[in-house]
């Protein structure tokens, strides 16, 4: 059976769970809070999530996750186009959210949760990267109702989980950058409206102590 390595408070193990809970794969997780050797030989940098395959095989990134579970069942409930141009505008809709709009917007995550104030210097660099994210994602989505049609693709399960950190980090500065994407918010509104995305929310909320206790005890908060 598929082993799915992380913990559900981090939006990047819940991108790789909700594409098992979508194909209806079966899976077992295995709670892992990283920072430790032993988890190195599973995932080479330490991030979570990872994977353990059905071989034995280990892989980590959760774009990679998410390539690997197509790749390996992909006739079970498909989430890429078979159209290769198509499938590449799925893969560009999932990168230019996470390095414009994630990444940026992860970069508050110590000052969310020390609750301090961001420096206006962070605050303006995150604002340039995400003003050219904001731009690409008004230009690439569609909402027809998903986001690249009227088909659910990989797209729409990345972007309900980079979107988590982008709300997050938005509070932090005082800027709404969901709102400046026209039918983001509708949209996000009708990802969360699933028994999926439901479970996985709920999960995440669980998981709060657990990893404020992790973050505590390992970088002594
Ligand atoms: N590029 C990685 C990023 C994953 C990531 O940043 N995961 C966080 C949890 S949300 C993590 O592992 N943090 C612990 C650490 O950096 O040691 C991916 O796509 O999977």
């Amino acid at each position: 059976m598929i082993t799915l390595h992380g913990f559900a408070y981090s939006n990047y193990y819940n991108i790789v769970k909700h594409v098992l809970l979508h194909k209806g794969l079966p899976f077992e997780e295995d709670l892992q809070y990283g920072g430790d050797d032993a988890y190195l030989a599973i995932s080479p940098v330490g991030k979570i999530p990872a994977l353990t395959t059905e071989d034995g095989g280990h892989i980590s990134e959760s774009s990679v996750c998410c390539d690997y579970l197509e790749d390996a069942y992909p006739d079970v409930v498909p989430l890429y186009p078979t159209d290769p141009l198509a499938r590449a505008k799925v893969r560009q809709l999932m990168k230019v959210s996470e390095l414009y709009l994630e990444l940026p917007c992860r970069r508050t995550i110590p000052f969310v949760f020390s609750n301090s104030e961001v420096p206006d210097s962070l605050k303006q660099d995150i604002r340039t990267t995400a003003e050219r994210g904001i731009q690409a994602m008004n230009a690439m989505c569609q909402f027809g109702p998903y986001v690249l049609g009227s088909e659910l693709t990989m797209a729409d399960i990345y972007l309900r989980y980079v979107l988590k950190v982008v709300a997050l980090g938005s509070e932090r500065i005082g800027w709404d950058i969901i709102a400046e994407i026209d039918g983001l918010k509708a949209w996000e509104a009708m990802m969360a409206d699933t028994e999926i995305a439901r479970r996985i929310d709920a999960d995440q909320q669980a998981d709060g102590p657990g990893f404020f206790a992790h973050i505590k005890q390992r970088f002594g908060l």
